[in-house]
């Protein structure tokens, strides 16, 4: 069944409530009140003429048609300011997100303002950055949480490595996080500006990808690449095979691009998210196994997950399960799609609130992939990869954010 014939039998999902910032968002609306007239403290009685009040009558009222003349003129559609750039972007549905993204673009490239916080973020190769507001949560996953992912396919030691408990942790500072992840246009446009060439393209092979011969997934795969993952892509699915060595280079490029056109702040910096941002960015306030909830069913129509009942059986376009497949922050595919790259080293012991830097030899991948089960498509779960390593199934989204 196509996924927009299974969409229409989706009935409306809970709204899940993001978390409450720690601090205002930047939102504020400052409302231009009428002042309320002066009541007169003394009342003076004066005699007038009829004459002289009769004129001042008939001056009155031309004075009233005069002023409501003019109040209309200014009312007519296109007589008053254009609406700012930032909050056209906010502003975030279905059919409108590309022509705002186009919009937002060409005005930044004619020489842009940086980005409000509390508002998307379009960058001059159109992704769309969702603002994730600064704010506290719970990092990890309690043992039964673990259990039942031991119990549904994940190995005991993977299950620990989330930690003994969820701890309390704090994102000091707002960023922006890529609604999606970056798709396969947004990397094109990258490698033909920059002629960039992919760690597997260097080596000749990837790391692992799928075979369409023997119709497996195998390693080293001779040829293999963000060109020929082993599957079809077209160009709205996410750009998978990529190194984190590839994945940071996209950011830098981008960045360049950012700086370029006036849109970033001083301090500020394109690059992956770090490993709790990614997984606060997740969970958009709920402290379950899924964004969306405890039930795995629940998780029906709303992302590619392992499989083929979600309706693929490799990657799939970013964001195809329109508003049921975003989490509370409007994010889509945060898990499940591809798996995301975070710029964290890998600790074995658990997650770090602060990027953690100790383990050159491995990242941290988040979120699962469309060929990984429930037990790995979960808030919680991560997985070390050697920063070099190229596979189908991994990609990134981009962050902008102070340095970290
Ligand atoms: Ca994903």
């Amino acid at each position: 069944m196509a996924v927009h014939e299974k969409l229409k039998q989706t009935a409306v999902p809970a709204p899940v409530s993001p978390p409450v910032p720690s601090q205002a968002a930047g939102d504020a609306v400052t409302a231009p009140y009428p002042q309320k007239p002066a009541t007169p403290h003394v009342t003076v009685r004066r005699q007038f003429s009829p004459a002289l009040l009769y004129g001042g009558v008939g001056a009155g009222v031309l004075m009233l048609i005069v002023g409501l003349f003019l109040w209309s003129w200014w009312k007519k559609p296109g007589a008053s300011s254009a609406t700012p750039v930032a909050e056209r972007a906010s502003v975030q549905t279905d059919a409108g997100d590309r022509t705002l993204a186009r919009s937002a673009t060409s005005e930044a490239k004619a020489g842009g303002t940086p980005a409000l916080p509390g508002k998307t973020y379009v960058t001059t190769v159109g992704q769309e950055l969702v603002w994730i507001p600064p704010g506290e949560f719970m990092l990890g996953s309690t043992k039964e949480e673990q259990a039942w992912a031991v119990a549904n396919g994940l190995k005991e030691e993977f299950a620990k490595r989330e930690g003994d408990a969820p701890r309390k942790t704090a994102v000091r500072d707002g960023f922006w996080l890529g609604r999606t992840e970056v798709t396969l246009s947004q990397w094109k446009e990258f490698v033909s500006a920059t002629g960039y060439l992919t760690d597997a393209e260097k080596k000749g092979e990837a790391s692992y990808a799928y075979d369409r011969q023997k119709k497996t997934w195998e390693r080293n795969v001779k040829g293999a690449s963000w060109r020929a993952p082993g599957f079809d892509q077209q160009d709205n699915h996410p750009v998978c095979c990529v190194s984190w060595n590839d994945a940071v280079a996209f950011c830098e490029w981008a960045m360049e691009r950012e700086r370029k056109a006036g849109r970033l702040s001083a301090g500020q910096v394109v690059r992956l998210p770090t490993e709790a941002e990614w997984e606060y960015a997740c969970r958009a306030g709920t402290q379950a196994k899924f964004w969306w909830g405890e039930r795995k069913e629940d998780g029906r129509d709303r992302l590619n997950w392992s499989g083929t009942t979600d309706g693929f059986e490799f990657t799939s376009p970013v964001d195809a399960f329109g508003s049921r497949g975003r989490n509370g922050f409007g994010l889509a595919d945060m898990l499940g799609n591809v798996y995301e790259w975070c710029l964290d080293d890998y600790d074995s012991k658990q997650a770090h609130g602060e990027c953690y830097k100790g383990n050159p030899g491995a990242r941290v991948l988040r979120g699962g992939s469309f060929n990984y089960d429930t037990a790995y498509c979960r808030c919680a779960y991560r997985y070390p990869f050697t920063p070099s390593n190229s596979h189908s199934y991994v990609g990134f989204r981009v962050a902008v954010g102070a340095a970290r």
